[in-house]
């Protein structure tokens, strides 16, 4: 009997033991946001990734803030690259009060969403969305981690005039808020470099046929190609321009279509050693912890890197440096933090401007040997 009481007074005292460990972890939630279905979900895939990586090195250091330890765990939405599902996204992460989120991908889907965050009062940091605009009405909420397609359209157009001398070029743009931006910004420095827009044609980020607009510019005799849109487009536009002869063309692009992925989308067409893409950082060898980093992401996630995942990282780790500084998970008492950031990631050594835009952003060129992205610089 009395061994009996014992027993009984041991197990209740482990699970009152039990109970307060486990009050003392704080569960803080943090959002993401990509395409996760459609033509662009390996995009969005490699972007959670990243997320996921830096939840799990943040949870085995053991983050204490506020005297508490706190279990970070990934909210994880779909917005198919779709401006309406990306503003209900992030409502939804509002109501969810996550503490910050990584995302968007698409500055189609992130210019929207970057008002609803700053109307609920939640940060959140991109690593892939490279409008411009985004940083234009100036939200506290606002960060960006890469540079933006200033950098990206007007470094190609400099490559194009200057390294390659090329004269003639035709613009394809698929109409989205990055595709659309990035074009008239390589456009614009085209013109001012004296290269000559010898066609404009406009597609959509669903479209997959391009023998029309293609044979269009083909009378035109272009030197090169300039597209502004991802690589669900590009890859088909690649292997369509080999059967329409073009297999000579240079094919410029943004980030959007610098992934691994585009020499598969192209169906091995030749023409994908005509491609020039530019993305913005460093390479992967020149980030001060990318190859380490690369090969941990891969070791983890087989075949799945395609660009933004460093710097979806990043983001995860900017965000909770800003609460250590802070001493606070509270969006309301850490957002003010994110503006001094100077955090060393592995993508690069991060801090803002006054506008959230990444300072000192790098730019790398790229093209494909063999399929195989090769950075030029
Ligand atoms: N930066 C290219 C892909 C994402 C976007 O800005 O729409």
């Amino acid at each position: 009997m009395q061994l009996k009481l014992k027993l009984t007074v041991a197990a209740a005292l482990t699970v009152v033991a039990g109970m307060a460990s486990a009050q003392d972890v704080q569960v803080v939630k943090i959002g993401h946001v990509a395409p996760m279905s459609g033509s662009q979900a390996h995009y969005g895939k490699d972007n959670e990734n990243g997320v996921r990586m830096a939840i799990e090195d943040l949870n085995a250091q053991g983050v204490v803030i506020g005297g508490k330890k706190i279990r970070f765990e990934i909210q994880a939405e779909d917005d198919a690259a779709d401006p309406k599902q990306g503003t209900a996204a992030a409502q939804k992460l509002c109501d969810s009060k996550v503490a910050g989120v990584v995302g968007h991908l698409n500055s189609g889907t992130t210019i929207p969403a970057s008002k609803v965050y700053n109307d609920c009062g939640i940060p959140h940091v991109t690593g892939a969305a490279t409008n411009p605009n985004l940083s234009k009405p100036g939200y506290k909420t606002t960060y960006r981690i890469i540079a933006n397609d200033n950098a990206l359209g007007a470094g190609l157009a400099f490559y194009a005039a200057d390294a390659l001398k090329l004269k003639k070029v035709a613009i394809i743009d698929d109409r989205s808020a990055y595709g659309q931006g990035v074009a008239e910004v390589f456009k614009k420095t085209a013109l001012t470099k004296g290269m000559q827009v010898v066609d404009e044609q406009f597609t959509t980020d669903k479209a997959t046929d391009f023998m029309a607009i293609l044979t269009a510019i083909k009378a035109k005799a272009p030197d090169a190609i300039f597209f502004g849109g991802m690589d669900p487009q590009a890859g088909p536009m690649l292997r369509q321009m080999e059967q329409l002869g073009l297999s000579n063309v240079k094919y410029f692009g943004g980030d959007g279509i610098c992934t691994a992925e585009i020499a598969k989308l192209a169906a091995g067409a030749k023409t994908v050693g005509n491609v020039v893409c530019a993305e913005g950082g460093s390479s992967l060898q020149k980030m001060p912890g990318g190859a380490a980093w690369k090969a941990r992401y891969d070791a983890k996630y087989p075949g799945q890197f395609q660009i933004y995942s460093p710097y979806t990282y990043d983001a995860t780790f900017v965000l909770v440096d800003a609460m250590k500084r802070a001493n606070s998970v509270d969006p309301k008492v850490y957002t003010a933090k994110l503006i001094e950031t100077n955090y060393k990631g592995i993508t690069t050594t991060i801090a803002f401007e006054p506008n959230g835009e990444l300072k000192n952003p790098a730019i790398t060129l790229y093209v494909y040997k063999d399929g195989k992205k090769t950075p030029l610089n």
